[in-house]
């Protein structure tokens, strides 16, 4: 697979780089690591992002714009990274099948391998991990601008070292991203305490609306539209929210419950290992890891809260 896709892209001239709405530090990492390795080979490729790059990786070295629409344009390949299914890509998504070879870059185990060629490994901590051995195959030097985004994916993907997918591939990446020039307490500081102080103002309402089940194994905090317009934030500020209720003792599923509208809620959910929450997530039609999944579902929130609770089987 690795020979078919190093055959693509120094056949090629074009390339599209894309990945999922509401991306995470891996999915961005990744992304811009790709644009540079494309520059890097004198290629030409372009960034196509439903959403803005989130505040908390706008540091990361990218190109001065990114395609937020899809124009007429065929690629020698369309490269989709760390995104179980198609779909994640956003509106649109159908048309990228006419427009080129579409390879799949990724490491959710809910995979559809839906590219013409899918490098899928599940083990991998990361996209960026799978990324880094494409790189080293094609012998492309590792510059700072793709070092950091590097290892941006991978200090972010695995919770800053602390998730179950932390592995030794991810330290040895990481390692040799730093004897390439990242400084490793500057991307932390970047990613983890560069918000503005309106983050924390949502994210007391949103701990207030803490409930336990199950003798406080699963964890639940909501967020409402109502929050969002009391403190004049977004979707992207809920972002690590899931993470703190993680913390709590003795929780093992930690959740959050966004609201999209009245009716229909956006679940995240969070495992320390015991429980598959990518097959808890699977039961209302959504996906992810084993560690971390999420799906959408209907309903009032009463009744999201209901369905949440069956879902889990915990005596
Ligand atoms: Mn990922």
């Amino acid at each position: 697979m690795l020979q078919r896709i190093k055959h693509i892209i120094n056949e090629g001239k074009r390339f599209l780089i894309t990945t999922h709405i509401d991306p995470d530090g891996d999915a961005i990492g990744s992304v811009l690591s790709l644009y540079w390795a494309f520059e890097s080979m004198n290629k030409m490729s372009l960034i196509y992002l439903r959403d803005p790059i989130p505040y908390r990786y706008n540091f990361l070295p990218g190109p001065s714009h990114t395609l937020h629409e899809f124009n007429d344009t065929a690629f020698d390949g369309i490269f989709v990274l760390d995104c179980g299914d198609l779909s994640r890509i956003g509106d649109g998504y159908e048309s990228l099948r006419d427009r080129g070879t579409i390879i799949n870059i990724d490491h959710h185990n809910t995979n559809e391998s839906f590219g013409s060629l899918n490098l899928v490994d599940e083990t991998a901590s990361s996209t960026a991990e799978i990324l880094y051995r494409l790189y080293t195959s094609l012998n492309i030097a590792f510059t700072l601008n793709i070092s950091i985004n590097l290892y941006t994916a991978i200090f972010t993907d695995t919770g800053s070292f602390r998730y179950e997918n932390t592995n030794a591939h991810a330290f040895h990446i990481c390692e040799e991203m730093i004897h390439k020039g990242v400084n490793p307490s500057y991307v932390s500081r970047m990613v983890h305490e560069n918000h503005p102080k309106e983050r924390f103002i949502l994210l007391g309402l949103v701990l207030a609306t803490l409930e336990t089940y199950f003798k406080d194994r699963i964890a639940v905090a909501c967020v409402t539209n109502d929050m969002f317009r009391q403190t004049g934030t977004t979707r992207e500020h809920t972002d690590g929210f899931v993470e703190y209720l993680r913390e709590i003792k003795g929780v093992e599923v930690a959740i959050l419950v966004r609201e999209i509208s009245s009716t229909r809620y956006k679940i995240s959910m969070r495992s320390k290992g015991m429980v598959d929450v990518a097959s808890v997530c699977n039961l209302f039609g959504g996906g992810g890891h084993k560690n971390a999944a999420g799906c959408y579902i209907d309903g009032n929130l009463y009744e999201v809260k209901q369905k949440l609770k069956g879902a889990f089987n915990i005596q």
